[in-house]
C-alpha cells in the first residue's frame, strides 16, 4: 500500500482473470486500497504480494469497499458470485461482457438489492490496461451521478467514456464496435486469401491494407450524417449503381484465385437488393435499413 491510500477510493475487484488482474494492478499502483477475490485463490497471490487485500469470499470482498468492480467470464458467473453478497449501499460496476438485455436485467437486479449500478464494456485487451498511449478505454452506462462520482477512480485503468443512462448502452456500444471490428477482420481475411498463393509477402501487403482501412474508416462519418439526416444521397461520390456493376470483378477475381467468396457475397447481395429498390444514387448507407427486421 502506498502513502497516498488515505485519499484514494477503496476498490473491491471480483474476478482475477487476465483482465481483472490487469485492472486490479493499476488501482494498486495508483494507491487505491484494493480488495480482491477470485474463485481460484492462487490467481490472487501475485496481487497480494503487491499489496492487495485478499478476501476469503465474495461476501467479504463486497463488504470491504463501497465501490465493487466485477470482471468475470459472463453474466451467469456474475449472478453466481454476487448471489450471497450484501449489495445494499454499494456501487456495483460490472465490466463483464454482457448483452444489452443482460445489462438491463442486472441493473434492475442490483437495484432490488439496494445497489447503484454501472455497466461497462472494455474496449481494450489486458496489455492495454494502465497504458494510456495504447488508446484503450472502457464504455460506461447507468446513472450519470454514479459515473461522475467514481470517474477519477474508473479512469485509472483506461479512459472512461460515458454513453448514457440506459444501463444497456455500454454493452450495446461494445457489441456494435466489436461487430464492426469483425467486419474489418472478414475483409482482411479475404484480402490475404487473394494473395495467399501469389509471390506477395503478406508483410509487405499489410501496410497497404492498414493504410487503406484507415482511410476508408473515415466514411463512417458520412454514413452517420446520412442516417441522422435521412438523405442517403447527400455527398455520395461512389454510387450504388457503379458499385454493384463492379461486383463481378471481385467475384471473378476470387474464383480465379481459388478463394471462396463466402465473406463477400452476403454484403454484395444486400447491395443488389438495395439497387433493385431504385436506390442507384445512394452509397452504401441504405444497407443499414435492410438489416433491420
Ligand atoms: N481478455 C480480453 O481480451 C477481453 C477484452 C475485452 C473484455 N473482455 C471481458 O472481460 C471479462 C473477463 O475477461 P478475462 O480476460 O479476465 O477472462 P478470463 O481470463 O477467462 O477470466 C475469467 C474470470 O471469471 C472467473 N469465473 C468464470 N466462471 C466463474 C464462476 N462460475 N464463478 C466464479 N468465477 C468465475 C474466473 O475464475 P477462475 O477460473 O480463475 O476461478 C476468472 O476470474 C469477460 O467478460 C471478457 O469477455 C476481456
Amino acid at each position: 500500500m502506498t502513502p497516498h491510500t488515505v485519499d484514494k477510493t477503496p476498490v473491491t475487484l471480483l474476478g482475477l482473470g487476465a483482465m481483472g488482474t490487469a485492472l486490479a494492478r493499476t488501482w494498486l499502483a495508483a494507491g487505491h486500497p484494493t480488495t480482491v477475490w477470485n474463485r481460484t485463490p492462487a490467481r490472487a497471490e501475485a496481487l497480494a504480494a503487491e499489496g492487495a487485500r485478499r478476501a476469503d469470499g465474495p461476501a467479504a470482498a463486497v463488504e470491504a469497499s463501497t465501490l465493487v468492480v466485477v470482471c468475470l467470464l459472463d453474466d451467469v458467473s456474475v449472478g453466481e458470485v454476487l448471489a450471497g453478497t450484501d449489495l445494499a449501499g454499494k456501487d456495483v460496476v460490472n465490466l463483464t461482457t454482457s448483452t444489452p438485455a443482460q445489462a438491463r436485467t442486472r441493473a434492475a437486479w442490483a437495484a432490488d438489492r439496494g445497489a447503484r449500478y454501472l455497466d461497462g464494456g472494455i474496449m481494450a485487451v489486458p496489455p492495454m490496461i494502465g497504458v494510456p498511449e495504447t488508446g484503450g478505454y472502457v464504455l460506461y452506462s447507468g446513472p450519470r451521478d454514479v459515473f461522475d462520482h467514481h470517474r477519477d477512480t474508473l479512469a485509472v485503468p483506461a479512459g472512461a467514456t460515458y454513453v448514457g443512462e440506459d444501463p444497456g448502452f455500454a454493452a450495446l456500444h461494445d457489441v456494435a464496435l466489436l461487430s464492426a471490428m469483425y467486419g474489418m477482420h472478414a475483409g482482411s481475411a479475404h484480402a490475404f486469401a487473394l494473395l495467399r498463393r501469389e509471390a506477395v509477402d503478406p508483410v509487405d501487403f499489410a501496410p497497404l491494407l492498414a493504410g487503406w482501412l484507415t482511410a476508408m474508416a473515415q466514411s463512417v462519418h458520412q454514413t452517420a450524417a446520412q442516417l441522422r439526416d435521412g438523405d442517403y444521397t447527400e455527398g455520395v461520390v461512389s454510387n450504388l449503381a457503379m458499385q454493384v456493376a463492379g461486383t463481378p470483378t471481385f467475384l471473378d477475381t476470387a474464383r480465379q484465385q481459388g478463394v471462396s467468396p463466402e465473406l463477400l457475397t452476403p454484403y454484395f447481395e444486400l447491395m443488389r437488393r438495395r439497387l433493385t429498390e431504385g436506390k442507384a444514387d445512394e452509397g452504401l448507407t441504405g444497407l443499414v435499413d435492410l438489416l433491420l427486421r
